[in-house]
């Protein structure tokens, strides 16, 4: 063996991946694409109830998510306590009030009509899950600050697949932004490090619930080769 074995590729394991042929991959891309392609981001939930290891698997699927050296920089809080749903929809609709009520410009406003959203938001306490993603700015060793590298990407990315993760398992979400978010660190006692990223309520529909009729781009429109 020569002397000059990496010293960084340190800890490493055989890379657990087994190929499937073109056909099966065609197939499979396709498939989920047509998965992937009646997700919708929903407003109108029920209340009915989802058991807690439904939630926990969704929010394991998007803690597999790459991160910056992997400091795996995000917390999923899982919110099923009514009052402090009570407590982050009132925050929410205080926000949200100032939001349309003039801190959103008239084109903003005008490009959010045919969503039909407004400054109440009752899902907040209809569902019977809400997930706070954090995103956690540093990691605090022996009382030093180290900042967490790429940060939005990672938790974006986390996020992205959370979404995924809530689709596959047969239930709907909203990504909701009820900014400034600051009151969700303060009603959860988030430590100082971490940051409210997506509020995200969790469930069925309500009956006959409706979304907006909304077209997707065309593939030659969000594609460009080279
Ligand atoms: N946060 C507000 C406004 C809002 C903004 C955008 I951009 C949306 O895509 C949807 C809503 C709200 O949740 O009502």
């Amino acid at each position: 063996m020569s002397i000059f074995v990496s010293m960084t590729k340190t800890n490493f394991i055989k890379l657990n991946f087994s190929a499937i042929s073109e056909q099966e991959m065609l197939k499979n891309s396709e498939e989920f694409y047509n998965l992937m392609d009646r997700r919708r981001s929903v407003r109108e939930f029920s209340d009915k109830d989802v058991p807690k290891e439904i939630m926990e698997n969704i929010i394991k699927a998007a803690g597999t998510a790459p991160s910056g050296a992997h400091k795996q920089p995000w917390t999923f809080c899982l919110i099923r306590d009514p009052n402090i749903k009570k407590q982050i929809r009132e925050a929410a609709e205080e926000e949200e009030r100032e939001n349309y009520s003039g801190r959103m410009s008239k084109r903003w406003l005008n490009d959010l009509n045919p969503f039909g959203t407004d400054s109440n938001k009752p899902f907040i306490e209809t569902v019977p899950w809400i997930i706070v993603v954090f995103k956690r700015v540093y990691e605090r060793t022996d009382g030093v600050k180290h900042n967490n590298y790429y940060v939005n990407e990672s938790v974006g990315i986390a996020t992205g697949m959370l979404l995924t993760a809530i689709h596959n398992a047969g239930l709907v979400s909203l990504t909701h932004t009820p900014s400034p978010m600051n009151f969700l660190a303060k009603i959860m006692q988030r430590p100082e490090s971490e940051r409210a990223f997506l509020l995200i309520p969790v469930g069925y529909p309500k009956e006959d619930a409706e979304v907006p009729d909304i077209k997707r781009k065309a593939l030659k429109e969000i594609i460009s080769y080279f």
